[in-house]
């Protein structure tokens, strides 16, 4: 393994973004700070049973405080891009109305300090921290909370335009509707199948809304949706196997790909959330504004689902560590199988044949947008050793191999113009809380010290050089 005997290498295409990913809630802490608002997730996270082992994030990882720290680590990484969420209710502690400028203050700071480094800011409007005021006025179900946010995107970017570059509207619409008013694994905690459905289409709503204010805005703003997207297989070639692999890729992938991208949802998936609810909400011309074009699609990936016709096994690759319902709404009795491949500490599956899949098939059936990888990673069980590193083979690995399709769809003409990783350092994994660790970068809770994992330190060698090393020879 001297570099000497080692191949070529495996080089990216100029100006392939080299990023990782965090998101507000997850890491900032200092819930109290400044004028900060409630979010569902302050709510959801003090009520028992809803986070492993009653966890919280109120410290989180004090990024907030200790964001100067945060920016020099990556800077020292040679990250091109970070990408970051910002909190609503640190911005508008009620989710409507005045601003509180220390809030936005910290977003500013946060930002010119990025661009001091020379890391390049990718903002994401929206990770799932509702304003509590909202949710108690009926949170997404209630069409009024796309206007709402609608009003917060047009805030900030009219605040950050500046100096922002590239936007994202709703992180993730399908968990922040499914898991978080039909499963209740993740907050407001509801399990209402019928209002997630409305939930879905009001956060698709809010991107169209919001991408039609901050266009109107500025034309030099590079906006785009945030997807997560899994390779979906049929258990057997059976036929009600393969309905079930229907069923699930298009509540997952087709609803919210179809919506932002041509316009209009999938008749099938529509025939299978009509068992549950009337679609009445949906109204004219919503789908012609969350379909307005995209600079940028982004597209999260994890893992592959293996599903079958026939009820039961865990939820597989995404299961609960808590007492939830199904996220699954209309197709509730399909069944999640083992599809026998390594699994990560959150139990998903490793398959990065499963990426390969999502990007050719984007790129055929929404050729018009341009995509990047806007998180992808792994949790592993990691331990800081007594030589005060942290190695993280397995980590390293998952993303040496998914970086390797990344380039292989490149070749095949896929337009993949970036990869953040996630995460950039540990965090609040959700319900999970702090026991799930992610990061590039290690994070020693009581002290909250910084280390850098071998995946770190390997990660950072390619985005110096843009590219893999070759395989040893
Ligand atoms: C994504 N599922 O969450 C989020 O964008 C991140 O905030 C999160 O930390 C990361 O992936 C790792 O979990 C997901 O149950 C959470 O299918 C749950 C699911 C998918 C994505």
């Amino acid at each position: 393994t001297r570099a000497e005997t080692r191949s070529p290498g495996l080089m990216f295409p100029t100006g392939f973004v080299w990023g990782a990913a965090t998101s507000a809630y997850q890491i900032e802490g200092a819930v109290a700070a400044d004028g900060r608002g409630t979010s569902v997730w302050d709510t959801f996270v003090n009520q028992p049973g809803h986070v492993v082992g009653g966890e919280n994030a109120d410290v989180a990882i004090d990024h907030y405080n200790r964001y100067r720290e945060d920016v020099r680590l990556m800077a020292g990484l040679g990250l091109t891009a970070y990408r970051f969420s910002v909190s609503w209710p640190r911005i508008q502690p009620d989710g409507a109305g005045a601003v509180n400028a220390k809030g936005l203050d910290f977003y500013k700071r946060l930002v010119d300090e990025l661009l001091a480094h020379g890391v390049d800011p990718w903002l994401t409007l929206y990770h799932w921290d509702l304003p509590q005021a909202l949710e108690d006025a009926g949170g997404w179900p209630e069409r009024d909370t796309a206007s709402r946010f609608a009003d917060f995107a047009a805030l900030v970017h009219d605040e950050l335009g500046d100096r922002v570059t590239n936007w994202s509207t709703v992180n993730e619409p399908w968990c922040a509707a499914f898991l978080g008013y039909a499963s209740g694994e993740h907050a407001p905690g509801r399990r209402e199948p019928a209002a997630a459905i409305r939930a879905a289409h009001h956060l698709n709503l809010a991107h169209g809304l919001s991408t039609q204010a901050m266009r109107a805005q500025r034309a030099d703003s590079l906006i785009g949706g945030c997807v997560n997207l899994y390779a979906i297989s049929p258990a057997t070639g059976s036929e009600a196997d393969r309905d079930a692999a229907r069923r699930i890729d298009g509540l997952q992938n087709r609803f919210f790909l179809d919506a932002l991208l041509k316009g209009a949802y999938p008749e099938d998936v529509l025939a299978d959330l009509r068992a549950v609810t009337d679609t009445d909400f949906i109204q004219d011309g919503d789908l012609a504004l969350i379909g307005a074009p995209l600079d940028t699609l982004l597209v999260n990936y994890y893992s592959r689902f293996t599903v079958s016709g026939a009820p039961g096994g865990a939820r597989s690759a995404a299961a609960a560590p808590t007492d939830s319902g199904s996220p699954w709404v209309g197709s509730e009795r399909v069944g999640f199988v083992n599809g026998g491949r390594p699994v990560t500490a959150m139990g998903w599956e490793i398959d990065d044949s499963g990426l390969y899949e999502i990007l050719t098939r984007l790129a055929r059936d929404y050729p018009s947008v341009p995509l990047v990888i806007s998180e992808n990673g792994a949790a592993f069980d990691d331990e800081l050793t007594a030589d005060g590193r942290v190695h993280d083979q397995e980590r390293l690995a998952y993303i040496d191999a998914h970086l390797r399709t990344c380039h292989a769809a490149i070749e095949a003409g896929v337009p993949l113009r970036g990869y953040f990783a996630w995460s950039l350092m540990d965090n609040f994994e959700w319900a999970w809380g702090y026991g799930k660790r992610f990061g590039l970068v290690y994070v020693d809770y009581p002290t909250q010290r910084r280390v850098l994992k071998d995946s770190a330190l390997w990660y950072a060698e390619a985005a110096r050089h843009g590219g893999l090393p070759g395989a040893a020879e």
